[in-house]
């Protein structure tokens, strides 16, 4: 089938980050993928090289001009160009159409996940919009994950995968990754690092720059990597810092300890959802204490002991939980 998956770039590079791991997802799947973008700059470094079923399209402002295809996804409420929902209406039989919403795990999501919105005006008159919400819940959308991952990850060499890249770490040295916002938290957090050698790869960003070695802590500055490649620090590093929603999950997935830097809201709503997700996955007291000191609520506590206990115990969990594609498919009627 084709799929016309619609990404709005706001700030950051999560939109596009997922909207492209989802194209990439539907492509390996056998699904033909339109990839409408409006500012596709990130994905030179986070996508040198592209599936030949994922058609990357400019997303002017205004009208694209072709006919919608068999499923529409409108990537975290990015509003469709009128005409193109014009024409979704006139089409016959008329396109899936569905919302993709962003991450949480407050409890609002599981009951909106699968709400229809039928629409009684505009150019969608007569369309029907259903809302799919990703989750870490049997009665949410569950999260991407796609075929093949975990045994990627149990087979991969991080040390090696280090050394190759000049990353490696001396012996005795824990290795850190960080992806994160600014953060006046940095300096506390270097301290923490310090009590233990440790080897920090400090990712493109605003703290990159700021991130100074001293007794006990080597930084070295990353370039952009691939998003596969990033996968892969993740994988290699003892622990890793990372922030906004989809190198959180890629976090999860990598089954080692990970400090979440949530995507400040003006109104403070992060507050709440990074509670939500504490509470959903049980973390441990030490980790949700630094984790509240790393997100501005507290003081910064100490680092707690690294221990994969919790990672790997939250990693089996969601594992067991059917992949997000994999539900959107069945939950649209799609054969696989
Ligand atoms: O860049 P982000 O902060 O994006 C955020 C989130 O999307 C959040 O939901 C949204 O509200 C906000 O933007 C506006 O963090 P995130 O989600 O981890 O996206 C980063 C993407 O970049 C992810 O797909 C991983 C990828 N990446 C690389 O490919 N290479 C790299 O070197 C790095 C550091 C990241």
């Amino acid at each position: 089938m084709l799929w016309d998956l619609f990404c709005r770039v706001i700030d950051n590079h999560g939109d596009l980050g997922v909207c492209w791991r989802l194209a990439r997802d539907l492509a390996a799947r056998g699904q033909d993928v339109r990839l409408w973008v409006d500012d596709a700059a990130a994905l030179a470094w986070i996508a040198p090289q592209r599936p030949a079923a994922i058609e990357l399209r400019d997303w002017p402002v205004g009208d694209v001009e072709v006919q919608p295809g068999d499923v529409v996804i409108e990537a975290f409420g990015c509003e469709l160009p009128p005409a193109f929902v014009a024409r979704m209406a006139a089409r016959r039989p008329a396109p899936r159409w569905v919302n993709l919403e962003y991450l949480s795990a407050e409890a609002y999501v599981e009951r909106s996940h699968g709400l229809a919105s039928p629409q009684f005006s505009g150019p969608g008159a007569g369309l029907t919009k259903h809302f799919f919400y990703p989750g870490f819940t049997p009665r949410t959308g569950g999260l991407l994950r796609e075929p093949g991952l975990l045994e990627r990850i149990a087979t991969f060499d991080g040390p090696a995968w280090l050394a190759a890249r000049g990353w490696a770490a001396r012996p005795g040295e824990r290795v850190v990754s960080l992806f994160v916002y600014a953060n006046p938290n940095l300096p506390g957090l270097l301290d923490e690092l310090a009590r233990e050698p440790t080897l920090l790869l400090a990712c493109p960003g605003p703290l990159q720059a700021l991130a100074r070695e001293r007794p006990g802590l080597r930084v070295v500055a990353l370039p952009y990597l691939t998003q596969d490649d990033y996968d892969r620090l993740l994988w290699a590093s003892d622990l890793n810092l990372v922030r906004g929603e989809d190198s959180f999950v890629r976090a999860q997935w990598a089954g080692k300890p990970f400090v979440w830097h949530i995507y400040p809201q003006e109104d403070g709503a992060h507050a709440a959802k990074l509670e939500a997700f504490i509470a959903a996955a049980g973390l441990p007291a030490g980790w949700a204490a630094f984790w509240r000191g790393w997100n501005g609520m507290t003081a910064l506590p100490a680092l707690p002991q690294l221990d994969r206990a919790h990672a790997l115990a939250w990693r089996a969990h969601l594992a067991q939980q059917p992949d997000q594609l994999s539900q959107l498919l069945g939950f649209l009627g799609v054969s696989r």
